[in-house]
Order: structure tokens, then C-alpha cells, then sequence
């Protein structure tokens, strides 16, 4: 591994654990929620200061990076060819009900390719990361998707947007025509979890149609380097800097997933 993506990798660890250390602090006490776009779109205090920890360690090491963050409209441009993609709480609803399914996702950007992954679940200390070219790994332990070819033997995560009753495309027909061909259809409220359990053959497949760029950055990759397959639902190359929808699976799945959400959507 390079010297210098290792640093980063190094320092993206360092920050999620940092920023997990703060939300297992907060998790079982209330939590003080405002409200974004819309009554359902939410962040806590603990979304905001878990952001803040992770930006500060980051800028310890590489100040003249960019930024691209959640919360706070945070898009702090240095003329970098580094971007960190950051969402410190991937799975705000679940931790504003103290459901422990939530994690940080930290993503660098080296032009337009994510080439650092960092993804950490503090409930179940459960790291997941990868550099670009040296695999995915769950725990220090490799991890690859699984081998499972048939929808009917395919448990798929999916998610809906945080203003979906606002939203003629809102997943719900792609919702049910998924679960009727699939062994089971879950919606663990986190992009980057539902991609890190992807990679390492939890889940099939994941899919969703209006998706942030610091929701999925770093698991993507994870994801990659563990020999899945990610396209958008028109089935191309996913950019990161913009919303975005996404399939993505263990390669097996790609192309029957694809196809059934195709024909939910009016063969699109
Ligand atoms: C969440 C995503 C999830 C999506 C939710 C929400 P957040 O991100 O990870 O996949 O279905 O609506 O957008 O807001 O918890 O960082």
C-alpha cells in the first residue's frame, strides 16, 4: 500500500472512531433533533459535532484538502485534488430512536475516483474499509460478496429519501415488485451499510433511486474491492457529485435486480 494513501487511511480511521466514540456517548440519552428540508429530514446535535471532530482530525494532517460534508452545507473547496466525503451520521433516523443501526462514512475523492473508504459502525464496533487496488475488509479481515446467483435466495436492502411523500418516484412500486421476487427485502436506514453489508456477502444487493454522494462514497468502494458490481439505475458509472440513484450488488444479482427495477419503472 502506498505511503501516502495509507496515511489516509490511517487518519480516516482515527476520525471514525474519534466521531463513534461521541455518538455511543449520546446514544442511549435524548437527543436534541431539528428539522432540514422537510419535517422528516432530521439531524441531531450529535450529527453535528460527530462532523466536527472528523473535519478537525483531518485538517491535523491535510488542511489544504477539500471538503464535501452533510451537514452544514459543508463545501469547502482548496484547489485539492483531494475531496473527503463525509457523512458522520449515516442513519440519522435510526440514532435519533436510539435504533443501533447507524454509522460514519469518511470517503476521499483523488480527482473524480474514490481511492480511500472508511466506514464504522459504533454500535457493533464494526470497521469496514478499503484503498483503491488493495481490497475490502471487515475488521482487518478480507471480505468478498457472496456467490448467491438467485433473487429467490437474495436478501436486498433498499432506502427511501427523507421527503419521499413529496416525490412521484418514490421507490414504492420498485418496493413491491423487488419483494415479490426476492427472498427479502430489508431497509436497515443506512446507504453505507447497506453497502458494506454487500460487500461482505450479508446482503445480496442494494439499490435506491435519490441517494447523496457522502451517503455512499466510501462504501461504494468498500463494495468494489470486494468484487461487486455498482451502476446507476440507468446502469451507468455512479459520479459523486451529484445525487445520484444506485444498484449495487455482488455482480451475481446485477443484471436480474436491474432488470426487475427496469420493468417496475415502465422498462425505463
Ligand atoms: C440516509 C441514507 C439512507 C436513506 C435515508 C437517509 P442519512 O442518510 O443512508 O439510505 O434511505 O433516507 O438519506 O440522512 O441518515 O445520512
Amino acid at each position: 500500500m502506498s505511503g501516502e494513501l495509507d496515511k489516509f487511511l490511517e487518519v480516516a480511521k482515527k476520525a471514525a472512531l474519534e466521531a463513534g466514540k461521541i455518538q455511543m456517548d449520546y446514544f442511549d440519552k435524548e437527543k436534541q433533533i431539528s428539522t432540514k428540508s422537510t419535517e422528516t429530514d432530521i439531524v441531531t446535535q450529535v450529527d453535528l459535532l460527530s462532523q466536527d471532530i472528523i473535519v478537525k482530525i483531518i485538517k491535523q494532517d491535510f488542511p489544504d484538502h477539500n471538503f464535501l460534508a452533510e451537514e452544514k452545507d459543508l463545501d469547502e473547496k482548496h484547489n485539492s485534488k483531494y475531496t473527503w466525503i463525509i457523512d458522520p451520521i449515516d442513519g440519522t433516523v435510526n440514532y435519533a430512536h436510539s435504533i443501533p443501526m447507524f454509522c460514519v462514512s469518511i470517503g476521499l475523492k483523488k480527482d473524480d475516483k474514490i481511492v480511500v473508504g472508511v466506514v464504522y459502525v459504533p454500535s457493533l464496533d464494526e470497521m469496514f474499509w478499503a484503498v483503491k487496488g488493495q481490497g475490502a475488509f471487515f475488521n482487518n479481515t478480507k471480505i468478498n460478496v457472496s456467490n448467491i446467483k438467485k433473487l429467490t435466495q437474495s436478501v436486498v436492502a433498499t432506502g427511501f429519501a427523507a421527503n419521499k411523500h413529496l416525490q412521484q418516484d418514490n421507490n414504492t412500486k420498485e418496493f413491491c415488485a423487488v419483494t415479490n421476487n426476492v427472498q427479502g427485502v430489508r431497509r436497515l436506514g443506512s446507504a453505507a451499510i447497506d453497502l458494506c453489508y454487500t460487500a461482505c456477502g450479508r446482503l445480496e444487493g442494494y439499490w435506491e433511486l435519490l441517494i447523496k454522494p457522502w451517503d455512499i462514497a466510501a462504501g461504494v468502494l468498500i463494495l468494489e474491492e470486494a468484487s461487486g458490481k455498482i451502476t446507476t439505475v440507468q446502469g451507468e458509472e455512479i459520479q459523486f457529485q451529484k445525487d445520484t440513484s444506485i444498484i449495487a450488488t455482488n455482480n451475481h444479482i446485477h443484471s436480474k435486480l436491474s432488470n426487475l427495477l427496469a420493468k417496475a419503472r415502465g422498462g425505463e
